[in-house]
């Protein structure tokens, strides 16, 4: 079966494979969704698990992540629809100390397909690189994403940079990744959280359309 194949490629980080099967998958007609879950999601998972056992390292979990990028590169026009009107505008980024970025692309993707106009400032974002950018683009919403518990605080640095800066009242913020909580939102005083990228897309078009 083709999933398991796009599966292993991914674990074992060939980008070329990846997307080859993913688009073969998808000329067969299996659903992008299906794909993205099933094979390429649960290949970071056991990549992840792989890690954690000592059985990979860090360049393993690198080649694996760019396999993922590949297959993302493929689905991106079978998981967003491009002629969406516009639904407001979003910043994004992955916090401060924090390398990871698929997860971010992905919901920065899902957010695209929503309607939204995402400003994406990549990884390792400064508090003050993201205040400075709610000033100048005004944003309906700020989405903020950590995959380390040790980065998960600069999360509330953020918070406090846009109290402030007096721009806390202006925009939305939303929080995620793997190690954040609903509980850790309303910790930090941030407006909501989500477990992932379509529960994101959801939940930001709910509070951007609360006021
Ligand atoms: Co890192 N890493 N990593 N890593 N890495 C994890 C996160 C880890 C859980 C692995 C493990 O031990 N099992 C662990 C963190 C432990 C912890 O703190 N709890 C870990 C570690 C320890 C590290 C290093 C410290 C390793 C080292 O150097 N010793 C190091 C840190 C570097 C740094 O950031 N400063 C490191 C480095 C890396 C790579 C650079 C090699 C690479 C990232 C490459 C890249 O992103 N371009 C990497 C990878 C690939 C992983 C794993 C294997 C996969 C992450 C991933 O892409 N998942 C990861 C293990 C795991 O997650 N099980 C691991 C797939 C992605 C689609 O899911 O990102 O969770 P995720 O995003 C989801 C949701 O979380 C949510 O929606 C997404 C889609 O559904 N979501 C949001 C994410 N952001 C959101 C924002 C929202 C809403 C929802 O609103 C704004």
């Amino acid at each position: 079966m083709s999933l398991e194949v796009i599966y292993e490629a991914v674990i074992e980080g060939d980008a070329e494979t990846t997307k080859q099967e993913v688009q073969a998958e998808l000329d067969k007609g299996t659903e992008a969704g299906d794909i993205l879950h099933k094979a390429c999601i649960a290949a970071m998972q056991e990549v992840g698990r792989r890690f954690e056992i000592g059985e990979f390292f860090v360049p393993e979990m690198l080649i694996a992540a760019r396999a993922m990028q590949g297959a993302l590169d493929v689905l991106r026009p079978y998981l967003i629809d491009e002629d969406v009107p516009t639904e407001g505008k979003i910043v994004m980024g992955t916090v401060n100390g924090d390398l990871h970025d698929i997860g971010k692309n992905l919901v920065s993707m899902m957010l695209e397909g929503a309607g939204f106009e995402v400003i994406d400032l990549g990884v390792d974002v400064e508090p003050e690189k993201f205040v400075e950018t709610v000033r100048e683009e005004n944003p309906d919403a700020l989405g903020m994403s950590a995959l380390l518990t040790t980065t998960m605080p600069s999360m509330q640095r953020t918070i406090d940079a846009l109290k402030n800066a007096g721009l806390r009242d202006k925009v939305k913020v939303i929080i995620g990744g793997a190690p954040v909580t609903q509980d850790y939102a309303a910790q930090i005083g941030a407006d909501g959280f989500a477990p992932d990228a379509s529960s994101a897309a959801r939940k930001v078009k709910e509070l951007v359309a609360k006021g």
